[in-house]
């Protein structure tokens, strides 16, 4: 059984990939606007990941006892200056996602919640790996510069982008 604390705080963070997954959503459809189809079939797939997130919380919440809640989320912004601005929201993005993880962690601690801490590790795992792929896509677009061309090379190459715990690997 959650107590009610942990159970605030999961919604809490329900409503945060909630937010992630319509974020994304919203950077995908800007970028198919530009016609940038690799990068806008990245951020649909990060989106529908984050939805994940989403769910596999919500199901958590329910199956402890809890009751997971739908809320109202924020209107994510829609215009960006270019693809740099994209992967650099999405970075700051993740980077907030992993403080309020760690803040989750935290409280399972002190209210001594080992259950719901050993699921939260899944996303302890998860936000290494999205932190370290939003930069690693941020680097390879700052070695693209200005390059001629180089923002179609990356557009076709974006979807081949992996990283692992351990570094980044490009198929
Ligand atoms: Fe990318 O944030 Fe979910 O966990």
């Amino acid at each position: 059984m959650l107590s009610q604390k942990i159970e605030k705080a999961l919604n809490e963070q329900i409503k945060i990939e909630a937010e992630s997954s319509q974020f994304y959503l919203a950077m995908a459809s800007w970028a198919e606007g530009k016609g940038l189809e690799g990068v806008s079939q990245f951020l649909y797939q990060h989106s529908d990941e984050e939805r994940m997130h989403m769910l596999k919380l919500f199901k958590f919440v329910n199956e402890r006892g809890g009751q997971a809640i739908v809320s109202d989320l924020k209107a994510p912004s829609t215009n960006f200056e270019d693809v740099k601005e994209v992967f650099s929201k999405l970075l700051s993005h993740e980077t907030m996602v992993t403080n309020e993880i760690n803040k989750l962690i935290f409280l399972c601690l002190e209210e001594k919640d080992y259950t719901t801490h050993n699921f939260l590790q899944w996303y302890v795992s998860e936000q290494i790996e999205e932190e370290a792929l939003a930069r690693t896509i941020l680097d390879k677009l700052n070695l693209l510069g200005t390059v001629d061309g180089g923002l179609y090379m990356f557009d076709k190459d974006i979807l081949n982008i992996s990283v692992t715990n351990s570094g980044s690997t490009l198929a």
